[in-house]
């Protein structure tokens, strides 16, 4: 394992970080222009970099204990290195001139758990070279070229929540996005809250291709309703002459985007945690994104005192569980929803509030 003297032979030229995302609420909407609600992870992405001064790109990152070179103008292999070397390409379209570096990526945010790791890499990396090149790129705008890194580079075809998120959020609020004007908004929190996160344990492994049929399921409901996008249907009662499963596909998506709605003007705790709740079973029953997992690691924390609601946050087939808890009551609630799922032999584990072994890695 190297640290970051022996790969820089002395320190970076600069720093940058990044936060992942929980979304809290408006799941699977921002690829129909909708509207979401997510706030930043404690866990961040850190990118450290430096002109390297020969003719290649060197990357290392320690989580994966890999290096990555590839000549100037040659490509990084699929990996951690494509999403670093999408960032820099695109900023090179924007007419930037990037010349070749050494960058070291550390991470605390856990890989795969749906946190959504990948944006904060993105975004991680083209703070660190705006701020080595002094170009100007401001936050939404950076937010777009990450997408773009993910979608061309990763070949994910995703939505513009995670890279906003990651880009635009805090800890403390939630970030309200409108997917399709950008427009975006810090909306406290509930009064008295904080969050739980559990990782399910269970990888999402068919989220891709489930992914890609529930956006081409969209896209073909609103060509039946004669909409640009799903976000344009106002009465929800509009879906019900669809036919299967575009129905059913729909109807989450215009109930979530009115969920979101009603949260970013601000309710109480309780309501919120209905509105989780009733966007879980929507993911669960008309959009088909939940695993039984998923399901016992809802109905667990809800089954604590001190939880309003709870619900699988990120695209759904593994990942984790959000869930909003009277403040001060997180930590024992999640140690207590964690001890129940876990019974069953499986391999559950608390990502939020931080366990107390991982604080100091924050
Ligand atoms: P995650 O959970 O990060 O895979 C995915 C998409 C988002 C959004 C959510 C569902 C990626 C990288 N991101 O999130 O854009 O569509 O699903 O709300 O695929």
């Amino acid at each position: 394992m190297m640290n970051t003297d022996t790969f820089f032979g002395g320190a970076p030229e600069v720093n940058a970080s990044a936060p992942g995302r929980v979304n809290l609420l408006g799941e699977h909407t921002d690829y129909n222009d909708g509207f979401m609600l997510p706030v930043a992870t404690p866990q961040r992405t850190m990118v450290a970099m430096s002109r390297s001064g020969d003719e290649h790109f060197h990357f290392y990152s320690p989580t994966f204990d890999h290096t990555v070179t590839f000549a100037q103008d040659g490509s990084a292999p699929q990996g951690y290195g494509s999403y670093i070397e999408g960032c820099i390409r695109l900023v090179q379209l924007e007419g930037v001139q990037v010349p070749p570096l050494r960058i070291y990526v550390t991470t605390t945010l856990p890989v795969g758990s749906g946190l959504s790791s990948s944006a904060a890499l993105e975004v991680a990396t083209l703070r660190a070279l705006r701020t080595l090149l002094g170009f100007e790129l401001d936050d939404v705008k950076l937010a777009r070229i990450a997408q773009r890194a993910e979608i061309e580079y990763a070949h994910v075809n995703c939505g513009i929540m995670d890279q906003m998120a990651s880009s635009l959020a805090d800890e403390t609020n939630m970030l309200f996005i409108d997917a399709r004007t950008l427009e975006h908004r810090l909306v406290p929190m509930p009064p008295d809250t904080e969050l739980i996160v559990i990782d399910s344990g269970v990888a999402r492994k068919l989220a891709a291709s489930k992914y890609n049929e529930r956006r081409a399921e969209c896209e073909e409901a609103s060509r039946k309703l004669g909409v640009p996008a799903l976000r344009d249907v106002a009465d929800p009662e509009a879906v019900e002459s669809l036919p299967a499963p575009m129905r059913e596909r729909a109807r989450h998506v215009v109930r979530e985007n009115l969920r979101v709605l009603e949260a970013a003007e601000g309710v109480s705790a309780e309501r919120f945690g209905e509105l989780m709740n009733a966007s879980h079973v929507s993911l669960r029953d008309d959009y088909e994104v939940s695993i039984p997992e998923l399901d016992a690691l809802c109905e667990a924390l809800r089954a604590q005192p001190g939880v309003f609601g709870a619900r699988l946050t990120g695209a759904g087939f593994g990942g984790a569980c959000v869930a909003l808890c009277r403040a001060g009551q997180a930590e024992g609630a999640a140690a207590a929803a964690l001890a129940a799922y876990n019974k069953h032999g499986r391999q559950g584990r608390i990502l939020v509030p931080v366990p107390t072994e991982q604080k100091g890695q924050q």
